[in-house]
């Protein structure tokens, strides 16, 4: 069922969540003329301020619960990544077949033409979304990120002027319903396991990322990682023109690391000191960022080299905060997952002291240990301590009580002068802030007022 069809009758659509996405989506709808019934679970003062605005726009709105018997008598249902698919409102639309489409889906629809590049993956995803539209613009063109960088499409598509190119980032959340997905170009950055607590095993997770591929046609291009088997799996066999990039040989962009310059091609793109962004997974990130704009848009080496050379890391991903007394203060919130905050470890030039912790994942934390070598503690907090003792053992010390300022005094007490102490969590922030975005702003609070 399409939005143009929506608008033209006169049944009602069901949205299901009031974050970002749900009240983005909300508002699409209504200025369309369509009836929408919108409802979230959870309670709050944020999400009365979104029921109240959507009601001044026309819409019915419940807080605390889902009308089940409602949602199961809509039009179609629109559905917010973070709503997973045994939800009990996705449960009832689907038993009566009521066609449920991600937010991403109908701002696609929304969007039209407009061209877009579509990155996914397990990390990486906003590093390399956020480069491609620093590229597009580097290039000339009028460019923008959204997606779940945290600006829903629906979003994009309500604004008077669009911007002429958008690069998107997909998380399999949203790939899951979203039939009309058709990049430029597609990129896969890399894969491994995450969302475990959401999905029942690795091959579902890695089924919803296989989505990406879903309308391949043989104009399309593919960015993969030569590096990661997984990932020319997960693509094998899509119709279309495959690009790789690698970090460890030659591919279309690739490291030179002998000479220590970004290449595409056998062309020197910029030498490794001018890109400021810290380790080698970054490089990656960078090569698959220029190698999609270069295919996407026939961009020039120099467009992609000034593009490169002033891009600076997103806030939450490797960021370095403040030094203090010699220890160097570094806020990577945005790693949730074990891979994320393997490669961060991996990406210090000194001992450190390492935050782990939070809602677990799924995940052993035993996979972090070959990396940990010059990892002085571990303070592990929040509800994953516990497990992260359990598989980390005598690095770990527990903190005390469940608030990060206890955690950040006990990392300040261990660090010595020269060390560095990493927030790269493991974990999703869950069991104590609103998001990644809200912990990361406070471990900056934090160690801004030492
Ligand atoms: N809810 C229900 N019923 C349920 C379950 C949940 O109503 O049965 C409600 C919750 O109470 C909540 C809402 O549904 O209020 C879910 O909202 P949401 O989590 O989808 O929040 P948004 O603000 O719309 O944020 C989403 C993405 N969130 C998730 O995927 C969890 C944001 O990605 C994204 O930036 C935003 O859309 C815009 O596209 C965040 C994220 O963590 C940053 N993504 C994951 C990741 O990157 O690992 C995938
Ligand atoms: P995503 O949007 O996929 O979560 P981000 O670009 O926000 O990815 O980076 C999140 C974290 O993942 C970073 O802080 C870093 O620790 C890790 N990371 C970033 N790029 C990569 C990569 N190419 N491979 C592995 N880990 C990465």
């Amino acid at each position: 069922m399409s939005l143009a069809a929506w608008s033209a009758g006169d049944a009602e659509v069901a949205v299901l969540g009031l974050g970002r996405s749900g009240v983005a989506a909300a508002r699409l709808l209504r200025r369309e003329g369509v009836a929408v019934y919108a409802s979230d679970t959870g309670r709050g003062a944020g999400l009365d301020e979104a029921a109240a605005s959507l009601r001044a726009l026309g819409a019915a709105v419940d807080v605390g619960c889902h009308d089940l018997d409602r949602i199961a008598g809509a039009a179609g249902v629109i559905i917010s990544p973070g709503v997973p698919p045994d939800a009990a409102a996705v449960v009832a639309a689907r038993r009566a077949q009521v066609p449920v489409r991600a937010e991403a889906d109908l701002g696609l629809e929304a969007l039209g033409g407009l061209p877009y590049l579509a990155v996914t993956g397990t990390n990486g995803k906003s590093t390399v979304t956020a480069l491609a539209a620093h590229l597009l613009t580097a290039a000339g063109l009028d460019a923008e990120a959204a997606g779940n960088i945290g600006v829903p499409l629906c979003d994009v598509a309500l604004r008077p002027v669009r911007p002429a190119w958008l690069a998107i980032e997909l998380s399999s959340f949203q790939l899951h319903d979203c039939p009309r997905v058709r990049p430029r170009v597609g990129v896969l950055t890399n894969l491994s396991p995450d969302h475990l607590d959401r999905y029942p095993d690795l091959a579902t997770y890695y089924a919803d990322k296989k989505l990406l591929f879903r309308n391949a046609t043989p104009d399309a291009i593919w960015v993969l990682n030569q590096d990661d088997p997984a990932s020319l799996e997960l693509a094998a066999g899509a119709a279309g023109t495959v690009r790789r990039f690698s970090t460890r040989s030659r591919a279309e962009a690739w490291y030179d690391r002998g000479a220590g310059v970004l290449r595409l091609g056998d062309r020197a793109l910029v030498p490794r000191p001018d890109l400021h962004l810290l380790g080698d997974h970054n490089v990656a990130n960078a090569l698959a960022a220029a190698l999609a704009v270069a295919a996407a848009t026939g961009a020039s080496d120099d467009a992609l080299a000034d593009g490169l050379r002033s891009f600076r890391a997103l806030t939450h991903r490797l960021e370095p905060v403040r030094e203090v007394g010699g220890v160097l203060w570094i806020n990577d919130s945005k790693a949730t997952n074990i891979a994320s905050t393997g490669v961060a470890v991996t990406a210090l030039d000194r001992p450190y002291v390492l935050l782990l912790g939070g809602r677990h994942k799924g995940e052993s934390y035993r996979g972090l240990r070959p990396g940990l070598d010059g990892c002085r503690a571990v303070v592990a907090y929040g509800e994953a301590a516990p497990l992260v003792a359990r598989d980390l053992g005598d690095l770990v010390r527990v903190a005390d009580g469940a608030d990060l300022a206890g955690v950040v005094a006990m990392a300040a007490d261990l660090a010595r002068p020269g060390d560095a102490v990493l927030l790269s969590p493991a974990c999703s922030s869950y069991d104590m802030f609103r998001n990644y975005e809200e912990r990361g702003g406070e471990f900056r609070r934090l160690v801004e007022a030492m």
